[in-house]
């Protein structure tokens, strides 16, 4: 009795802290088909830092250009490839955070057998296929895949450091990330994956991401001009907000499993 007293309290406090939450969880309830655009912001309560973060972000201790940039790589391949190699094996002792568990099981309740939920991500990685997300779709590749810059054959790479970089390809070329940097096309396939999901949806989710980076930020224009409604989880204002219809404001690894308990409940 005493907890099912305490339940329904935090519940209500659930609503007087999220003003948006009951009509976020209308939306979902009521959603055939539901899309969700993720960014850094959903890993960094995984130990992951953001890019344009205050001081902790990676844009506030390098240059971009330098480093995820084509020329930044023609420049210097030994440093952008040690900068990848490391940031591989700091993101190897990573888990998925309660953000990461709690989309995955969103999916499971959206959409258990058919694609009707898509996980689009701009994170290289994989914490969403490792807290058990299916339908996802990496648009700016993986930091797992490396690819050789002469035949552009990808492999993925587990095991330890590079013993040199730039790392040497089989063929006598040189491997890089393959992942996506400022000038360079998103994979199409994984674009047109994501375009399409965002175009039919009725949900859009947009949680994490500073939507600063085009063309991916411009998917919650597209589901909205097709008439989803979207729904931002940040814990600070984005290029986005002024055009989301509802927002939850705080820590994705917070706000989303409130969500997923009071969805799963009803
Ligand atoms: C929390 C939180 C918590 C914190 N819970 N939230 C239109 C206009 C202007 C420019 C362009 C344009 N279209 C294209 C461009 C150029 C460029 C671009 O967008 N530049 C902008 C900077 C203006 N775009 C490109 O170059 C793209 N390519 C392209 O357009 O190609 C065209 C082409 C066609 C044909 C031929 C050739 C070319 C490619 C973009 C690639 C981006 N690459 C990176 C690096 C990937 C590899 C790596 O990891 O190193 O992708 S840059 C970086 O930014 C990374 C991210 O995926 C991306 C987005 O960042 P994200 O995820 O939003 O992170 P942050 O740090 O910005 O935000 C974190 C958020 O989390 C914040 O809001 C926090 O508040 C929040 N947060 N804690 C929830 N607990």
């Amino acid at each position: 009795m005493d907890s099912n007293k305490n339940e329904s309290s935090s519940h209500n406090d659930h609503y007087t802290l999220y003003p948006d939450l009951s009509q976020v969880i209308k939306e979902l309830r009521n959603a055939k088909r539901v899309a969700i655009l993720t960014g850094a912001g959903i890993s960094t309560e995984s130990g992951i830092p953001t890019f344009r973060d205050g001081l902790d972000g990676f844009w506030s201790q390098f240059d971009p250009l330098e480093l995820a940039s084509p020329q930044g790589f023609a420049a210097d391949p030994a440093r952008v490839t040690r900068w990848y190699d490391e940031r591989r094996a700091a993101i190897a002792k990573c888990q998925p955070n309660p953000g990461h568990i709690a989309l995955a099981k969103l999916e499971q309740i959206v959409s258990p057998n058919k694609n009707l939920f898509t996980l689009v991500t701009q994170n290289i990685d994989r914490l969403h296929q490792l807290a058990g997300s299916k339908n996802v779709v990496e648009l700016h590749g993986s930091i797992w895949e490396w690819r050789c810059t002469k035949t552009g054959k990808q492999k993925e790479y587990r095991g330890g450091p590079f013993e040199q970089y730039p790392p040497p390809s089989d063929n006598g070329g040189i491997l890089r990330p393959s992942v996506v940097w400022f000038g360079e096309p998103l994979p199409p396939d994984a674009w047109r994956t994501a375009e399409n999901a965002c175009t039919i949806c009725d949900v859009m989710l947009s949680i994490g991401t500073s939507a600063a980076v085009y063309p991916a930020a411009g998917l919650i224009d597209i589901a909205q001009s097709n008439g989803a409604t979207t729904i931002e989880i940040n814990p600070e204002q984005t290029q986005a907000t002024p055009r989301i219809d509802l927002q939850l404001r705080g820590a994705a690894g917070v706000i989303l499993p409130i969500v997923v308990d009071h969805l799963s409940r009803s």
